[in-house]
Protein backbone atom coordinates (compact mmCIF):
# COMPACT_ATOMS: atom_id res chain seq x y z
CA UNK A 1 0.00 0.00 0.00
CA UNK A 2 2.93 2.41 1.26
CA UNK A 3 4.48 2.49 -1.88
CA UNK A 4 1.86 2.87 -4.17
CA UNK A 5 0.47 5.97 -2.26
CA UNK A 6 3.71 7.85 -2.79
CA UNK A 7 3.73 7.56 -6.92
CA UNK A 8 0.00 8.88 -6.73
CA UNK A 9 0.90 11.68 -3.86
CA UNK A 10 3.24 12.74 -6.27
CA UNK A 11 1.01 12.55 -8.82
CA UNK A 12 -1.26 14.76 -7.05
CA UNK A 13 1.23 17.11 -5.78
CA UNK A 14 2.32 17.24 -9.51
CA UNK A 15 -1.29 18.10 -10.69
CA UNK A 16 -1.76 21.00 -8.43
CA UNK A 17 1.66 22.61 -8.83
CA UNK A 18 0.67 22.63 -12.81
CA UNK A 19 -2.91 24.06 -11.67
CA UNK A 20 -1.15 26.60 -9.75
CA UNK A 21 1.27 27.81 -12.26
CA UNK A 22 -1.67 27.62 -14.71
CA UNK A 23 -3.70 30.00 -12.43
CA UNK A 24 -0.58 32.40 -11.93
CA UNK A 25 -0.04 32.48 -15.88
CA UNK A 26 -3.36 33.41 -16.45
CA UNK A 27 -4.21 35.86 -13.75
CA UNK A 28 -3.12 38.81 -15.97
CA UNK A 29 -4.87 36.73 -19.05
CA UNK A 30 -8.09 37.02 -18.61
CA UNK A 31 -8.37 33.75 -20.54
CA UNK A 32 -7.87 29.76 -20.01
CA UNK A 33 -4.58 28.90 -20.72
CA UNK A 34 -3.17 25.36 -22.08
CA UNK A 35 -3.71 22.27 -19.93
CA UNK A 36 -5.18 24.92 -17.07
CA UNK A 37 -7.18 22.79 -14.81
CA UNK A 38 -8.37 25.23 -11.73
CA UNK A 39 -10.72 27.91 -12.50
CA UNK A 40 -9.67 31.27 -13.88
CA UNK A 41 -9.19 33.90 -11.27
CA UNK A 42 -12.10 35.22 -9.90
CA UNK A 43 -12.46 39.39 -10.52
CA UNK A 44 -16.16 39.77 -9.09
CA UNK A 45 -17.03 38.78 -6.03
CA UNK A 46 -19.76 36.58 -7.39
CA UNK A 47 -16.90 34.63 -9.51
CA UNK A 48 -14.71 34.65 -6.05
CA UNK A 49 -17.78 32.94 -3.39
CA UNK A 50 -18.54 30.22 -6.70
CA UNK A 51 -15.39 29.24 -6.45
CA UNK A 52 -15.46 29.21 -2.23
CA UNK A 53 -18.84 26.85 -2.80
CA UNK A 54 -16.69 24.82 -5.53
CA UNK A 55 -14.20 24.48 -3.37
CA UNK A 56 -16.01 23.12 -0.30
CA UNK A 57 -18.17 20.49 -2.62
CA UNK A 58 -15.06 19.15 -3.88
CA UNK A 59 -13.57 18.64 -0.31
CA UNK A 60 -17.33 16.43 0.45
CA UNK A 61 -17.84 14.89 -3.26
CA UNK A 62 -13.83 13.59 -2.85
CA UNK A 63 -14.79 12.47 0.57
CA UNK A 64 -17.92 10.58 -0.84
CA UNK A 65 -16.83 8.84 -3.69
CA UNK A 66 -13.74 7.48 -1.54
CA UNK A 67 -16.28 6.21 0.67
CA UNK A 68 -18.49 4.69 -2.07
CA UNK A 69 -15.15 3.04 -3.76
CA UNK A 70 -13.74 1.68 -0.25
CA UNK A 71 -17.35 0.08 0.11
CA UNK A 72 -17.86 -1.20 -2.94
CA UNK A 73 -14.16 -2.58 -3.08
CA UNK A 74 -14.42 -4.17 0.35
CA UNK A 75 -18.04 -5.81 -0.79
CA UNK A 76 -16.61 -7.52 -3.93
CA UNK A 77 -13.29 -8.63 -1.77
CA UNK A 78 -15.59 -9.72 1.24
CA UNK A 79 -18.53 -11.45 -0.05
CA UNK A 80 -17.03 -12.84 -3.46
CA UNK A 81 -18.08 -16.50 -4.24
CA UNK A 82 -14.85 -17.60 -2.78
CA UNK A 83 -14.89 -15.54 0.45
CA UNK A 84 -18.38 -15.84 0.99
CA UNK A 85 -19.64 -19.06 -0.22
CA UNK A 86 -22.97 -19.41 1.94
CA UNK A 87 -24.41 -16.05 0.88
CA UNK A 88 -27.19 -14.82 3.87
CA UNK A 89 -30.59 -14.95 2.97
CA UNK A 90 -31.73 -11.48 4.46
CA UNK A 91 -33.06 -8.32 2.44
CA UNK A 92 -33.62 -5.57 4.94
CA UNK A 93 -32.02 -4.27 7.75
CA UNK A 94 -33.96 -0.92 9.09
CA UNK A 95 -30.67 0.71 10.59
CA UNK A 96 -28.64 0.84 7.67
CA UNK A 97 -31.83 2.27 5.51
CA UNK A 98 -32.03 4.66 8.07
CA UNK A 99 -28.68 5.88 8.23
CA UNK A 100 -28.46 5.85 4.02
CA UNK A 101 -31.73 7.90 4.18
CA UNK A 102 -30.92 10.31 6.88
CA UNK A 103 -27.09 11.11 6.41
CA UNK A 104 -27.72 11.96 2.62
CA UNK A 105 -30.44 14.26 3.99
CA UNK A 106 -28.12 16.19 6.09
CA UNK A 107 -25.77 16.02 3.77
CA UNK A 108 -27.60 17.96 1.29
CA UNK A 109 -29.07 20.20 3.70
CA UNK A 110 -25.16 21.40 4.87
CA UNK A 111 -24.91 21.94 1.24
CA UNK A 112 -28.34 24.07 0.30
CA UNK A 113 -27.21 26.80 2.88
CA UNK A 114 -24.26 28.21 1.01
CA UNK A 115 -25.62 27.30 -2.38
CA UNK A 116 -28.54 28.68 -1.65
CA UNK A 117 -26.76 32.02 -0.49
CA UNK A 118 -24.67 32.40 -3.41
CA UNK A 119 -27.86 31.94 -5.77
CA UNK A 120 -29.39 35.07 -4.14
CA UNK A 121 -26.30 37.48 -4.22
CA UNK A 122 -25.80 36.53 -8.19
CA UNK A 123 -29.59 36.83 -8.92
CA UNK A 124 -30.20 39.87 -7.06
CA UNK A 125 -28.93 42.83 -8.77
CA UNK A 126 -27.93 45.64 -6.53
CA UNK A 127 -28.22 49.72 -7.81
CA UNK A 128 -26.69 49.58 -11.36
CA UNK A 129 -23.93 52.16 -12.46
CA UNK A 130 -24.44 51.87 -15.41
CA UNK A 131 -26.48 49.45 -17.81
CA UNK A 132 -25.33 47.86 -21.23
CA UNK A 133 -27.94 45.84 -23.69
CA UNK A 134 -26.37 43.19 -25.54
CA UNK A 135 -28.02 41.38 -28.30
CA UNK A 136 -27.10 37.65 -29.55
CA UNK A 137 -26.59 37.45 -33.38
CA UNK A 138 -25.73 34.14 -35.42
CA UNK A 139 -23.07 35.06 -35.09
CA UNK A 140 -21.88 38.26 -32.93
CA UNK A 141 -22.39 39.91 -30.02
CA UNK A 142 -24.26 43.90 -30.47
CA UNK A 143 -23.89 46.42 -27.30
CA UNK A 144 -25.75 49.37 -26.64
CA UNK A 145 -25.01 51.68 -24.23
CA UNK A 146 -28.21 54.13 -22.88
CA UNK A 147 -26.60 57.56 -22.23
CA UNK A 148 -28.51 60.47 -21.05
CA UNK A 149 -30.52 62.80 -23.54
CA UNK A 150 -31.40 60.07 -25.64
CA UNK A 151 -28.07 59.15 -26.92
CA UNK A 152 -26.39 55.58 -27.31
CA UNK A 153 -23.52 54.09 -28.14
CA UNK A 154 -23.89 50.74 -30.11
CA UNK A 155 -21.46 48.49 -31.80
CA UNK A 156 -20.90 45.05 -32.55
CA UNK A 157 -18.32 42.58 -31.60
CA UNK A 158 -16.83 40.49 -34.32
CA UNK A 159 -14.17 38.04 -33.69
CA UNK A 160 -11.23 39.07 -34.84
CA UNK A 161 -9.40 36.75 -37.86
CA UNK A 162 -6.23 34.82 -36.81
CA UNK A 163 -3.57 37.82 -38.66
CA UNK A 164 -5.86 40.61 -37.29
CA UNK A 165 -5.37 39.03 -33.65
CA UNK A 166 -1.88 38.00 -34.04
CA UNK A 167 -1.30 41.73 -35.14
CA UNK A 168 -2.43 43.31 -31.86
CA UNK A 169 -0.63 39.77 -29.83
CA UNK A 170 -4.47 39.02 -28.58
CA UNK A 171 -5.52 35.98 -28.44
CA UNK A 172 -7.13 34.37 -31.73
CA UNK A 173 -11.02 33.14 -31.04
CA UNK A 174 -11.58 34.92 -27.87
CA UNK A 175 -10.41 38.73 -29.01
CA UNK A 176 -12.98 40.65 -30.88
CA UNK A 177 -13.05 44.11 -32.74
CA UNK A 178 -14.69 46.43 -30.44
CA UNK A 179 -14.89 45.01 -26.91
CA UNK A 180 -17.43 46.00 -24.28
CA UNK A 181 -15.69 49.08 -22.20
CA UNK A 182 -16.65 48.89 -18.20
CA UNK A 183 -15.29 51.02 -15.29
CA UNK A 184 -13.68 48.99 -12.58
CA UNK A 185 -15.26 48.59 -9.60
CA UNK A 186 -18.90 49.83 -10.50
CA UNK A 187 -21.97 47.39 -10.84
CA UNK A 188 -23.00 46.92 -14.51
CA UNK A 189 -26.34 45.35 -14.99
CA UNK A 190 -26.30 43.46 -18.39
CA UNK A 191 -29.65 43.01 -19.90
CA UNK A 192 -29.55 40.06 -22.70
CA UNK A 193 -31.82 38.97 -25.19
CA UNK A 194 -31.03 37.63 -28.93
CA UNK A 195 -32.05 37.78 -32.39
CA UNK A 196 -33.18 34.38 -33.93
CA UNK A 197 -31.86 31.62 -31.71
CA UNK A 198 -30.89 30.92 -27.85
CA UNK A 199 -26.98 32.18 -27.21
CA UNK A 200 -25.23 32.41 -23.59
CA UNK A 201 -22.96 35.54 -22.88
CA UNK A 202 -20.19 34.13 -20.32
CA UNK A 203 -17.32 35.18 -18.79
CA UNK A 204 -15.76 32.88 -16.41
CA UNK A 205 -13.46 35.40 -14.57
CA UNK A 206 -16.78 37.06 -13.61
CA UNK A 207 -18.68 34.32 -12.31
CA UNK A 208 -21.63 35.25 -15.18
CA UNK A 209 -23.15 32.98 -17.36
CA UNK A 210 -26.63 33.84 -18.84
CA UNK A 211 -29.10 33.04 -21.45
CA UNK A 212 -29.76 35.13 -24.06
CA UNK A 213 -33.10 34.31 -25.48
CA UNK A 214 -35.38 35.61 -28.07
CA UNK A 215 -38.36 37.48 -27.20
CA UNK A 216 -37.00 37.48 -23.72
CA UNK A 217 -35.01 40.21 -21.35
CA UNK A 218 -32.59 38.55 -19.14
CA UNK A 219 -30.91 40.35 -16.65
CA UNK A 220 -27.55 40.01 -14.97
CA UNK A 221 -24.95 41.55 -13.26
CA UNK A 222 -21.16 42.03 -12.79
CA UNK A 223 -18.74 44.15 -10.66
CA UNK A 224 -15.26 43.99 -11.49
CA UNK A 225 -12.34 44.52 -9.26
CA UNK A 226 -9.58 44.42 -11.44
CA UNK A 227 -8.43 46.13 -14.13
CA UNK A 228 -7.58 44.05 -17.47
CA UNK A 229 -9.13 42.86 -20.45
CA UNK A 230 -11.32 39.66 -19.60
CA UNK A 231 -12.50 37.33 -22.58
CA UNK A 232 -15.64 34.80 -22.83
CA UNK A 233 -17.38 32.58 -25.22
CA UNK A 234 -20.96 31.99 -26.40
CA UNK A 235 -21.99 29.08 -24.42
CA UNK A 236 -25.63 28.14 -25.80
CA UNK A 237 -24.94 26.26 -29.23
CA UNK A 238 -26.42 28.59 -31.82
CA UNK A 239 -25.23 27.36 -35.35
CA UNK A 240 -22.27 26.54 -37.08
CA UNK A 241 -19.95 30.07 -35.82
CA UNK A 242 -20.87 29.17 -32.51
CA UNK A 243 -17.10 29.11 -31.28
CA UNK A 244 -16.61 32.36 -33.46
CA UNK A 245 -18.77 34.23 -31.28
CA UNK A 246 -16.48 35.41 -28.59
CA UNK A 247 -16.51 37.83 -25.65
CA UNK A 248 -14.10 40.44 -24.89
CA UNK A 249 -14.33 42.92 -22.25
CA UNK A 250 -11.96 45.73 -21.18
CA UNK A 251 -11.91 47.06 -17.58
CA UNK A 252 -10.71 50.19 -17.28
CA UNK A 253 -10.32 52.78 -14.50
CA UNK A 254 -13.19 55.31 -14.51
CA UNK A 255 -11.41 58.46 -15.97
CA UNK A 256 -10.77 56.00 -18.95
CA UNK A 257 -13.99 54.93 -19.66
CA UNK A 258 -15.42 58.23 -18.90
CA UNK A 259 -12.96 59.24 -21.66
CA UNK A 260 -14.41 56.37 -23.94
CA UNK A 261 -17.66 57.44 -23.86
CA UNK A 262 -17.18 61.14 -24.42
CA UNK A 263 -15.22 59.92 -27.37
CA UNK A 264 -17.90 58.19 -28.64
CA UNK A 265 -20.19 60.54 -27.93
CA UNK A 266 -18.38 63.07 -30.07
CA UNK A 267 -18.37 60.99 -32.61
CA UNK A 268 -21.66 60.90 -32.62
CA UNK A 269 -22.25 64.21 -32.59
CA UNK A 270 -20.14 64.74 -35.35
CA UNK A 271 -22.24 62.56 -37.61
CA UNK A 272 -19.58 60.12 -37.46
CA UNK A 273 -21.06 57.35 -35.69
CA UNK A 274 -19.17 54.85 -34.99
CA UNK A 275 -21.00 52.30 -34.73
CA UNK A 276 -19.50 48.92 -36.30
CA UNK A 277 -23.21 46.95 -37.69
CA UNK A 278 -22.64 43.71 -37.76
CA UNK A 279 -21.18 42.10 -40.98
CA UNK A 280 -22.63 39.17 -41.47
CA UNK A 281 -19.53 36.06 -41.13
CU1 LIG B 1 -23.50 30.17 -29.40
Amino acid sequence: MRSSAKPAAMIIAAGLTLAAGAAAAQDALGHAVNWQTGFQAATTEVADRTHGVHSVLLVIITIITLFVVALLGYTCFRFSAKNNPEPRRFTHNTLVEVVWTIVPVIILAVIAGPSIRLLYFQEEIPPADITIKGVGHQWNWEYTYPLADDQEINFTSIMLEKDEAEAEDLPWLLATSDPLVVPVGKVVRLQLTASTVIHAWTVPSFGVKMDAVPGRLNETWFRPDVVGTFYGQCSELCGKDHSFMPIMVKVVPQEEYDAWVAENLAALDGGDQPTRLAEAR
